[in-house]
């Protein structure tokens, strides 16, 4: 039996995680311990008067509290910002200080304000009810049109009428008049709206101090160690990042929010350095909801043009988008640099421009949420398009087969300035329609049960792996056991697996005798990126490759000088360096054990991106009395460029499209839009989709080699979130188009559904 790339390997790592043998963050325990409780506020806007600790500092079992104040005497920063734009208008975007704890004013609910560090968790929370904070509330706003409202409340200074960003894309001028030259103009408004992240595991994060030598060590579930101790440390604490060690265990899901420098990880350190002991925070699912990063969020006017034949010739966005009541350090990303290049989806549009407005709002910052950008450009086009096809009485694969961009065009630069390489739209898109019998549903809908039925069709494509370095090292031990350290983690997605796999392959050695190793910035490694924008196969699996290189180019050398022929007369085959038309031969095995070991390294870069894409159908029965949606059928054809794993592969398809149906049928998060309470703060009133919301899923690929990296791969991470918001909201419009309806608004919750039918039935 082979495993070699392409076969269904099962993951190796899921006998630990589903007999509860992972370790996780939490599961690590240190002598002397000390448990953190952060006191966060309890309204979303309002001035600081005072914040009172005594009775919390008087408890036996407090060991300290520590204010703003206490942090800006020791000298300690704020937390970076990574991504820094200027406005349209030119000038610098404001980057107002995001302090560890609140200064002077708190700005969302659940931001944090002080830290109790305690003998026990239960002492820390106690505690940290203990502390009372004065605070004079202000008006709250929530959503950006609001914030950028005239004598809307002001969250900064910094930041006159709340604007974080307003930035464009394109020449707004030209595509106003491409517009008006069209033929037709199909507009419509859409809201993406605001969801939580959800990661099975909560954030965490344990702080060590050697006062002996000055070396912190973090141990925290985040998606790359090695940035985040780039990105937190220097900044919070002004020290060479050479000071501090970041370990991360196993990591359960992060999906783009953790790869965030958060308050807490810094403020364990910090308390750490002070108290000179070791400081825990575990996140409950509580504090999840008000503190994690949130995703989406932005509200959207397209306009799209067309000429008589339903060709596309211009497209024009105007987004709001909110950044929360903090600048998170991509906080701006989603919204510019990622989604509106993505606008154009697979077609050839002239003329393409985006403006975008960030406001500060009175809730939990924006980041990253899987795809990070690329959902939202998805989302836009892709209902666009569908209810283009609706005006103009098209089918839906019609007015898309006419404007895909085809093979031959490729590599393709869209109006945006944006680069495909490789792909063949229309014909996985036909691939889809046929794994998902779109020609059958007509029989389907004509059943007579009282349900109202359709089916849609969106064709998503994203761009992966943006360019960087990643670096890799593979280690041969004398007794034959092989490593392979690479800084690309896993949350979930089963490195352990793909990348034994690669090395098996390429070694010519059992998957048994390999090992993975993530999270530790004391890996030999040259470079590390970490796990986001779907880069961990294409980075880390072309870093792992060139390690892998690397050591087969010693060993032949070693080979070669121990069978006495020259490297060129070596053939390499199964583990075994043989002479062609000989019987000398020696195992890789065997020479790792003569040399004592053997070692190589890979310092890969990336220079372009992938862009991944592929057709999703999405079949819907709606109930009209209660306007409950049954997904009836969900298929997938997607182009990955090369499945590397076709288990792992479908894995991260399956979850994806849950978390798209998730967003499209049930997840928002709430806030009173008066006082900035959040009403949606645990899974009673929030709605994650469960197992018996979904189908079975129907995934399979139709590759076009990705012409950008040598593996020949398309990120495949996020993809699954990014079809199936469009794929089920163009069903569920298709359901309701006999009633008239052409747009209704995420989430497609039973109630908005039941109120859209009962309106348009009078
Ligand atoms: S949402 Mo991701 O970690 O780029």
């Amino acid at each position: 039996m082979k495993f070699g790339l392409g076969q269904p390997f099962r993951r190796v790592e899921d006998l630990r995680f589903i007999t509860g043998t992972g370790t996780y963050t939490d599961d690590h325990r240190y002598e002397g311990e000390l448990h953190a409780a952060i006191v966060r506020a309890p309204v979303a806007h309002g001035v600081i008067r005072g914040i009172d600790t005594e009775d919390a500092r008087a408890r036996e079992d407090v060991l300290a509290v520590y204010t703003a104040d206490d942090l800006a005497a020791d000298g300690i920063g704020s937390l970076p910002v990574v991504i820094v734009l200027d406005h349209a208008e030119g000038g610098q975007m404001p980057l107002p200080d995001h302090t560890l704890l609140a200064r002077g004013k708190v700005r969302y609910l659940g931001e944090p304000v002080a830290l109790v560090v305690a003998t026990s968790a239960l002492a820390a929370l106690e505690a940290a009810e203990q502390v009372m904070l004065d605070i004079e509330d202000l008006p709250a706003v929530v959503e950006p049109a609001a914030a950028l409202a005239d004598g809307a409340p002001q969250l900064f200074e910094e930041a006159p009428g709340n604007l974080a960003l307003h930035w464009t894309l394109g020449d707004l001028d030209e595509a106003d008049a491409a517009l008006a030259a069209a033929e037709r103009i199909v507009e419509l408004q859409l809201v993406n709206n605001r969801i939580v992240v959800a990661s099975m595991e909560p954030r965490n994060a344990i702080g060590l101090y050697d006062a002996a030598d000055g070396q912190f060590t973090l141990v925290s579930g985040t998606q790359g160690s090695h940035m985040l101790r780039d990105w937190l440390f220097e900044a919070v604490f002004g020290l060479p990042a050479a000071k501090l060690r970041v370990i991360t265990p196993d990591v359960g899901g992060g999906f783009g929010m953790k790869a965030v420098p958060y308050p807490e990880q810094a403020l364990v350190l910090y308390a750490a350095r002070k108290l000179e002991r070791p400081v825990r925070w575990q996140s409950s699912r509580a504090e999840a909801f008000l503190s994690d990063t949130q995703g989406r969020d932005n509200y959207s006017t397209a306009k799209l043009g067309l000429d008589g034949k339903g060709r596309f010739t211009a497209l024009k966005i105007e987004t709001l988008a909110s950044s929360g009541g903090a600048l998170s350090a991509f906080g701006v990303y989603c919204p510019t640099l990622s989604g509106p290049p993505m606008a154009p989806g697979v077609y050839r549009i002239p003329v393409v421009a985006t403006d975008v407005r960030i406001a500060y709002t009175n809730n939990a910052p924006m980041d990253a949420y899987r795809g990070a950008g690329r959902p939202e450009a998805a989302y836009l086009i892709e209902r666009l398009v569908d209810k283009a096809a609706r005006e103009l009485g098209m089918t839906p694969a019609v007015l898309r087969e006419i404007n895909m961009i085809t093979p031959q065009e490729m590599p393709h630069t869209t109006a945006t300035g944006v680069v495909y390489d490789s792909g063949d739209f229309a014909n996985v898109m036909h691939a889809g329609m046929k794994a998902a019998d779109w020609d059958g549903f007509a029989a389907r809908r004509a059943q007579d049960d009282g349900k109202l039925r359709g089916i849609g069709l969106a064709y998503y494509i994203e761009r992966t792996g943006v360019p960087g370095k990643e670096g890799a090292a593979v280690e041969i031990s004398a007794d034959g056991r092989v490593t392979v350290h690479v800084g690309t983690q896993s949350t979930g997605q089963g490195h352990e697996t793909t990348y034994v796999q690669m090395t098996a392959e390429t070694l010519g050695i059992d998957p048994s005798r390999i090992v993975v190793k993530t999270g530790d910035t004391d890996q030999p490694i040259p470079s590390a990126g970490g796990t986001v924008a779907s880069r961990s196969m294409v980075h880390g699996g072309g870093a792992i490759r060139l390690a892998n290189r690397a050591v087969l180019a010693k060993a032949s050398e070693a080979a070669a000088q121990m069978l006495e022929v020259d490297t060129r007369e070596l053939a390499f085959d199964d583990g075994v360096f043989r002479v062609p038309g000989t019987n000398r031969h020696v195992g890789l095995l065997d020479l790792a054990a003569k040399l004592g070991g053997l070692e190589g390294v890979g310092d890969f870069e990336q220079l372009a991106g992938t862009f991944p894409n592929g057709a999703h159908v999405c079949e819907v029965a709606i109930d009209p009395d209660t306007g409950m949606i049954k997904v009836e059928r969900y298929t997938v054809v997607d182009d990955f460029g090369r499945t590397l794993n076709p288990l792992v592969l479908s894995g991260q398809i399956h979850g994806g499209i849950a978390q798209g149906i998730g967003q499209a049928m049930m997840e928002r998060t709430v806030y009173d839009p008066e006082t900035g309470q959040m009403l949606s703060g645990s899974f009673m009133d929030y709605g994650l989709p469960r197992a018996d919301d979904l189908p079975f899923f129907d995934v399979a690929t139709q590759n076009t080699p990705c012409t950008t990296n040598p593996l020949g791969i398309k990120g495949a991470g996020e993809a699954g979130a990014i079809g199936a918001p469009p794929a089920f909201v163009n069903a569920v419009v298709d359901a309701l188009s006999s009633l008239g309806i052409d747009h209704l608004d995420m989430p497609l919750t039973p109630a908005r559904v039941w109120e859209a039918i009962s309106a348009a039935r009078g």
